[in-house]
């Protein structure tokens, strides 16, 4: 994210294959990801039948102990408002800065879509769920793994207080530095899923996501979405094109 040759590379390659990211098979199979038939993106077909159909239940991440906390650096975006950063955008960045120096009382987690309450959660509110913690390994794709200590709130219980319609199957998120991704249901209910808002025994530092980043144990850090915003749950994936993990030519689907 912070690399803008690689950036712009992979704008180069992605709209070099835009003929071919066209070829994205219309309706939906259980046996496949949403993404299956579009040829970039192919790699998620393998890890998304291994890890959905082989498995009767939720796979458990390991946990660790706190001896076996690391130091976790901060990488991609690690300020939303800085002006200096390629992909500062005053609507989202500016926003960020203002809430940030106000200490985030400002702040609210937009939670809206297929759900029977539609609202806004403060911090307050969030800490109001029963209090989790995880102490789970963080693995980046760029070869760097490290362990550290989650504080927060199931995503469960939060989407479950917001009420899920039947026909919900996504949970989409979108960032303060204009990243948007989603996770499916299955992994939104997964007891290692969380909406995090303390880190090693603090608050989560603004490097690091703040004021509230998720934090999917089962899959690659970059699912791992920091300075969050906002909340949709959709019936039907949505593609976020190139606001989303393909822009760095990740697949949507990253089990580890
Ligand atoms: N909003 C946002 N979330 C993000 C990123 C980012 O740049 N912006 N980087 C991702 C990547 S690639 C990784 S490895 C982790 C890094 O988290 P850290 O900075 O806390 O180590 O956050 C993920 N979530
Ligand atoms: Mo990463």
């Amino acid at each position: 994210m912070t690399d803008k040759k690689k950036m712009t590379r992979r704008q180069v390659l992605v709209a070099g294959l835009a003929s071919a990211s066209t070829l994205v098979l219309p309706g939906c199979s259980k046996d496949a990801p949403p993404t299956y038939g579009n040829l970039l993106r192919m790699g998620d077909n393998f890890t998304w039948r291994a890890q959905r159909l082989l498995l009767p239940s939720h796979r458990l991440a390991r946990e660790y102990d706190r001896s076996e906390i690391s130091s976790i650096p901060a990488i991609g975006t690690t300020d939303p408002g800085d002006t200096s950063n390629p992909y500062f955008q005053e609507e989202l960045g500016g926003v960020y800065s203002r809430l940030r120096h106000a200490d985030f009382a400002d702040w609210r987690l937009v939670i809206e879509g297929s759900v029977a309450r539609p609202g806004a959660y403060s911090l307050a509110d969030l800490k109001r769920f029963p209090q989790k913690t995880q102490i789970t390994r963080h693995t980046c794709e760029e070869g760097w793994t490290a362990i550290a200590e989650w504080n927060g709130a199931l995503l469960k219980d939060v989407l479950e207080a917001a009420g899920i319609l039947p026909t919900a199957r996504y949970v989409n998120f979108s960032s303060y530095d204009g990243w948007d991704d989603s996770i499916d249901m299955w992994d939104a209910m997964h007891p290692q899923t969380f909406i995090t808002y303390g880190m090693n025994g603090r608050e989560l530092p603004v490097p690091h996501g703040a004021p509230v980043r998720l934090r999917v144990a089962t899959q690659m850090g970059y699912k791992s979405m920091k300075f969050l915003r906002r909340i949709v749950v959709t019936d039907e994936f949505v593609d976020p094109g190139l606001a989303g993990p393909i822009q760095n030519g990740w697949s949507w689907y990253a089990g580890i």
